[in-house]
């Protein structure tokens, strides 16, 4: 009985002060909560106002326009930091397709527009600007073979990619 005594109260000790540090841990962490709160609390309550959000083409529903069942090609161009992604792209000739837009820079419009040759030949698609961050899906008609210039018709001078038809 006496031998154990010692032992015990050297264990309780220890454990008191494992307990103190966590204390006085604990206390720190609780000490420092009070002044991480306070910067949250200042929220602009009006900021949400400035921004009118126009009836934009992200509302129209897309059952209207449904997909050709396994006929369809798919083309994705993302639009990020006002560049396109893919500079190159390549599809079929004399199938419709389908250009997945996906523009990821918020606040940004966008669009893409596809000039037959160079951005200065004739356009035979343009599509409906899209404000970001939101996507779409483009319905390009059939287009023969050739090379194309896909441009953003918002930021023609930043944002061209070559979409060869083949
Ligand atoms: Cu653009």
């Amino acid at each position: 009985m006496n031998a154990g005594g010692p032992v015990r109260r050297s264990r309780a000790s220890f454990l008191a002060a494992i307990w103190a540090i966590a204390i006085v841990a604990g206390g720190c962490a609780a000490q420092a909560n009070p002044g991480w709160t306070y910067a949250p609390v200042v929220v602009p309550s009006g900021s949400a106002g400035t921004s009118s959000a126009p009836p934009g083409p992200a509302s129209t529903p897309a059952a209207s326009s449904p997909q050709p069942p396994g006929g369809a090609t798919v083309i994705d161009i993302t639009a990020r930091n006002v560049a396109f992604e893919q500079t190159r792209l390549t599809a079929p000739a004399n199938v419709p397709l389908t250009i997945h837009f996906d523009n990821e820079d918020s606040g940004v419009p966008h669009d893409v527009a596809i000039y037959r040759g160079s951005a200065e030949g004739q356009q035979v698609f343009q599509g409906a600007i899209v404000t970001g961050v939101a996507s779409t899906d483009y319905h390009v008609p059939a287009l023969p073979a050739g090379t194309y210039t896909v441009i953003c018709t918002v930021h023609p001078t930043l944002m061209t990619a070559i979409l060869t038809i083949q």
